[in-house]
């Protein structure tokens, strides 16, 4: 995750006067942000001021209901004149233009979005791989021993602002996110009615105009679609639609408003995953990520150089062009060109899975990369990689490759993996579990850099890829070679030695 600044609330309650500021125009995001940040004060006994400012007063109805029927305590305050003590600008960055300035003697920031201002402090927090700022501000509350749960409108707030910052949750990817689904208990029926006065009529008029005017690119089969700046979950609609369309496997739908680019990518191809088009769409100008199948993403309009739409257009041509797409179970790569490698002795950590919840228990298994659903047995072990990756191993593998040392396994997680017993609900974090084993490592495989971007399906995954980038190695075992994989860069030459 790209994590600027760490800040801990307790810190805040220092301040006197304090105002809690989301953006102009806020979202459903901004709204539940501040509220469970006003919340979280008031529980620790201080009187805050939660505003927003800017041009226009909310008239969605959505969030009017979200207000009326959540309670949000918000004033909308275009002539704001006080100076606070301490101003706390949510989802959005204080310097930012789509936040009104409101003098203040200190600023503190809590963000999701890529960081845009200079100025970092010991009050700046931004998570900026977290689908929403709800998501960012229950952890900090979490982090201080406190649970937004006790307030069953605050959590339905937090719970409807991820909702509506990944497109009904469809493009939720980090595990922080899921966490926060799993344990909000949420007013369904006031979530239910939100989305039911998601869209006004006008939208529903956006939506049909965006449609009209399609591209269609035949030879990669897929569309791009733009609307009229609007609601961004209207992008939703129109890429889940538009997929829908027969000859369609890739969609893109975008509008361009004053501030930023927003994109919604949805993708029914095997050979190209949501998430990664939607980070290359935005890399370097923004951010873009989401899952498989669908995904979304910002772009800052004041970090473009061309129209969006041409770039937007240019690099979805590049995306095409640049991979080359690998079947191993009917590839047999020339190893006269590629070196020897043997891999170097390695520590790793390794979880005997019965040792955290009996054989036979459900689980779910929640890291980084994803969750992974599973029975126990008792052969199963979790292996942490040299990054921190986790992957199941059957006991044979790992007693064939590795030892036990005794040494105690220990390492920083940006997200510590964690184990759920699906029945009970009982969730255990890994690490108390790993212990240490060192790899024995023979095997040789034939290795060389990519020069060209690659996805490769190995022989045992056929729907699903992985992805080298240039400089990342394509391995090959000597002894099987359908056996093809790539490795990344850095573990390359960390794990990796040339022999002769
Ligand atoms: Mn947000």
């Amino acid at each position: 995750m790209v994590m600027v600044g760490k800040m801990r609330l307790k810190d805040l309650l220092k301040y006197d006067k304090i105002v809690i500021q989301c953006h102009d125009n806020p979202d459903a995001d901004a709204l539940a942000s501040g509220y469970a940040l006003k919340w979280y004060f008031e529980q620790n006994k201080k009187t805050v001021k939660f505003i927003y400012r800017g041009r226009n007063e909310i008239r969605k109805s959505n969030l009017l209901i979200m207000v009326k029927e959540l309670e949000i305590p918000i004033n909308y305050e275009p002539f704001y004149a006080d100076e606070p003590d301490l101003l706390i600008t949510v989802d959005c960055q204080y310097g930012e233009k789509n936040v009104t300035q409101t003098k203040s003697k200190f600023v503190a920031i809590i963000d999701h979005h890529k960081k845009a201002v200079d100025s970092v402090s010991a009050l700046t927090h931004i998570s900026s791989d977290i689908g929403s700022c709800a998501t960012v501000v229950w952890d900090l509350i979490r982090n201080e021993g406190m649970d937004p749960n006790d307030n069953r409108l605050v959590a339905t707030a937090l719970y409807y602002g991820l909702f509506s910052d990944t497109n009904k949750l469809s493009e939720v990817s980090h595990p922080l996110d899921r966490d926060m689904m799993d344990s909000l208990i949420y007013n369904k029926s006031t979530i239910t009615s939100m989305v039911n006065s998601n869209i006004s009529l006008d939208e529903l008029m956006i939506t049909g105009r965006a449609i009209l005017n399609y591209e269609y690119h035949e030879s990669n089969k897929y569309l791009v679609i733009e609307a009229e700046p609007c609601d961004p979950c209207i992008l939703g609609l129109i890429s889940d639609f538009a997929l829908e369309t027969e000859n369609v496997d890739v969609c893109l739908a975008f509008y361009v408003s004053t501030y930023e680019v927003k994109f919604s990518v949805r993708s029914c191809s095997r050979e190209v995953y949501a998430n990664e088009l939607a980070a290359f769409l935005a890399d370097g100008l923004g951010g873009g990520g989401g899952h498989m199948l669908k995904a979304g993403g910002t772009i800052r309009t004041e970090l473009l150089k061309k129209p969006a739409k041409e770039l937007l257009e240019e690099r979805m041509v590049q995306y095409y062009d640049s991979f080359l797409v690998i079947y191993a179970k009917n590839t047999t790569l020339n190893t006269s060109k590629m070196r020897r490698y043997n891999k170097v002795q390695q520590t790793l950590g390794v979880v005997k899975l019965s040792d955290v919840f009996p054989a036979g228990t459900p689980i779910n298994i929640r890291t980084l990369e994803g969750d992974v659903d599973t029975v126990i047995d008792n052969e199963a072990y979790l292996m942490i990689g040299v990054e921190g990756e986790i992957y199941p191993i059957k006991e044979q593998k790992l007693m064939s490759s590795y030892q036990f040392t005794n040494f105690v396994y220990t390492r920083d997680f940006e997200y510590e993996p964690r184990i759920k017993n699906t029945v009970t609900g009982e969730i255990k974090k890994v690490l108390q579990f790993a212990k240490t084993v060192r790899s024995t490592g023979t095997t040789v495989i034939f290795a060389k850099p990519l020069e060209q971007p690659v996805k490769l399906f190995t022989a045992w995954t056929e729907d699903k890829y992985y992805s080298g980038r240039v400089g990342d190695y394509i391995a090959v075992r000597a002894d099987d070679e359908h056996d093809i994989y790539i490795i990344n860069k850095d573990i390359f030459d960390r794990t990796y030695k040339p022999l002769g």
